[in-house]
This record gives C-alpha cells, sequence and structure tokens, in this order.
C-alpha cells in the first residue's frame, strides 16, 4: 500500500516545526509507553509536546479528599522532561470525568473540594504544564447549543463555574495559560457559535482565559474551508490563542485495510489542517490524538471505523505524515 521510499523521516515533525515555532504534539495512552519500547521510540523523535490520554482526568488523579494519585502523571512529566518536551494538561473540569466518590459527597462541599483539587494539580505542575484544558466539551451540541445543564459540574458548582474553574486555575499558577476545548467547534455553526460566545463573555467579564483547544476529531474527506478559516480568525480576533488538540481523520473500514485512495484522501486532510495552523493567526500549537493506529480511541467508540492516525498500526508513516511535513517545509 505504501511506498515508503516517498517517505523522508530523516527530519522528524518536532524539527520541522521548531523552525515554524510551532508545539507539534500528541496524545499518550501510559500502557503503550510503559510496554512498547517501539511507541516510546517514535512518540520521543517525533513530539515535541505530549498530553495524557487520559492519566490527567479527574477519575484517574483524584481518589478522594485530598486524596491524589499522581503516580502516571509524574511518569508522563518524566518522560516529557527527559526529551526536551512541552506537557498540555488535558483536563481539569469534564462531565465524562467525574470521579465515582465524589458523586456520593455532599453537595455543599463541592465546590471547596473542587477548588482544592484544581490547586493541587495545577499547582503541583506549575512551570511544568503550559497550557491546561480547563474546561472541557461543557456546551451541547445541536442547532440549540448551550452549557450542558446536565453535567455534574453545572449542577454541584453552579451555572458560573466555568469561570469559577479559570479563576482557581489560574490562582494555581498565573503563568500558566488556560483554554478552553470542544470538539466539532472546527467550522462556522451553532456549536462555534456557542464556543465562540462563552469565550467572548468569559474574556469580557476579566477571567483569566488564554486559548481555545479544537479538537478536530474528523471524517475522511474533511478538507479546510473559508468557514474554519473565519472561525479561527474570529477567535484570534477576541485576543486568544487556538490550538488543534486532538486531531484524528478516521475512516469507514468495515474490518478491510484502508484502500490507497482513502489514505490519500486522508493525508490531504491533515495537510490542511497543518496549512490552517500554520498560515492563520494564532495558532500556537497542533496536536494529535495518538500517533498510531495500534493506539487509537476511535475503533473502540466507532465501529467500523478506523486508521486515523499518521502512523499505521506498525508505527509505519503513512501518506497523512508525509502531508504534515511538507506543509511543516512549506512544500
Ligand atoms: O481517547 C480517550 C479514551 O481513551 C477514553 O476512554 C475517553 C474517556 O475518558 O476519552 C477519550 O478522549 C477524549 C478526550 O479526553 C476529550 N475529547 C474526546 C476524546 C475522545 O473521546
Amino acid at each position: 500500500m505504501l511506498n515508503s521510499s516517498r517517505i523522508d523521516v530523516s527530519a522528524p515533525l518536532r524539527e520541522l516545526a521548531a523552525l515554524r515555532r510551532l508545539p507539534v504534539g500528541t496524545c499518550v495512552d501510559m500502557a503503550a509507553l510503559a510496554g512498547d519500547p517501539e511507541y516510546a521510540a517514535v512518540l520521543a523523535r517525533e513530539f515535541d509536546m505530549v498530553v495524557a490520554e487520559n492519566a490527567f482526568k479527574p477519575h484517574s488523579v483524584w481518589m478522594g479528599p485530598r486524596e491524589y494519585d499522581f503516580s502516571q502523571t509524574n511518569r508522563l512529566a518524566e518522560f516529557a522532561s527527559r526529551h526536551h518536551m512541552t506537557l498540555r494538561g488535558h483536563t481539569l473540569l469534564w462531565h465524562q470525568s467525574v470521579p465515582k466518590w465524589l458523586r456520593t459527597a455532599p453537595v455543599a462541599q463541592i465546590p471547596g473540594l473542587v477548588r482544592e483539587y484544581i490547586h493541587a494539580i495545577v499547582g503541583r505542575y506549575r512551570g511544568v504544564i503550559t497550557v491546561w484544558d480547563v474546561v472541557n466539551e461543557a456546551l451541547t451540541d445541536g442547532e440549540a447549543s448551550g452549557m450542558r445543564t446536565e453535567s455534574f459540574w453545572y449542577k454541584t458548582l453552579g451555572p458560573d463555574y466555568v469561570r469559577l474553574a479559570f479563576t482557581w486555575a489560574h490562582e494555581a499558577d498565573p503563568d500558566v495559560r488556560l483554554f478552553y476545548n470542544d470538539y466539532e467547534a472546527e467550522d462556522m455553526g451553532a456549536k462555534s457559535n456557542a464556543v465562540f460566545g462563552l469565550v467572548k463573555e468569559l474574556k469580557s467579564l476579566g477571567v483569566p482565559i488564554h486559548g481555545v483547544g479544537l479538537q478536530a476529531h474528523l471524517i475522511n474527506g474533511w478538507r479546510a474551508s473559508e468557514d474554519n478559516r473565519t472561525n479561527v480568525r474570529r477567535i484570534a480576533g477576541l485576543g486568544l490563542e487556538w490550538q488543534v488538540t486532538e486531531a484524528d481523520i478516521r475512516m469507514q473500514l468495515e474490518g478491510n485495510p484502508p484502500s490507497d485512495e482513502q489514505v490519500e484522501v486522508q493525508a490531504a486532510g491533515y495537510r490542511d489542517l497543518m496549512e490552517l495552523c500554520l498560515t492563520e493567526p494564532g495558532c500556537t500549537g497542533f496536536v494529535t490524538w495518538g500517533f498510531s493506529d495500534a493506539h487509537s480511541w476511535i475503533p473502540g467508540f466507532r465501529k467500523g471505523w478506523g486508521a486515523a492516525l499518521p502512523f499505521d498500526i506498525h508505527f509505519r508513516p503513512k501518506p497523512a505524515y508525509l502531508a504534515l511535513s511538507d506543509a511543516l517545509r512549506g512544500c
């Protein structure tokens, strides 16, 4: 399928990206990092920024009141430091990551506990984590996109919880850059309007917010459009940064290997996404949600879909990798 002689890995993405002053990152599966030396080697070779796929989420760290398990987070921080990588923090408050024990805590205690937790984890990685996704996916899908009122955080901390979370994170580390992160907000539309409205309001209230994470979980065939440009320009127009935070481009496989055509179409999508970041104002990072098709959330969550990442299951670079590399080289 691949003509590997076309693919030049002599200049890893992180070297090319450094010349463009763009951090290039990926999420890390801690089990793969511990168990697969090839995974660790490709990760260290290609990327200069890492984010934990799951290890920094509250349900992984927050074991009880004032009880934190930093063993995995420390491992990732050590790996990042050893390989001269920066670390993104993902995430402080997400409706899908609520520690079980917290659900039965007295409601009156929850704001205090959350403030303590945010102080503990942000404080612990002060000066190490450069960007935090403070709040993840607070907004609903569909035409009437608005706050997820069913979220545990909304219900226990109140409608103002996004502002509170940013304020608490800033108290713990006044230098770390604080992001709001969401999916399907790359285009112009109801969801991205809601994201824009939320961050604009936070900015106008003087809340310490520095950027917007656009996850970019995309479907094969996606190409950048004028809408994407309009959308990121309006974010940058608020004086905010934006980053591509969870890029992958999934394709429908139904048990078959991807066709040559599918991987070429995918490469064009990756190239467009990187070019969007390189050519529009405000983009300060490009992160993929994994790098090898051997370790990706897609097949487990979207039956029949996969092959969403720039390396195949054997860690061989795909045309998508070459496309990212070409975009970074400006050719
Ligand atoms: O890829 C992650 C998967 O391994 C986890 O089981 C899941 C739930 O914690 O989260 C996935 O990552 C999500 C990310 O944290 C937020 N945006 C959507 C990502 C894919 O579902």
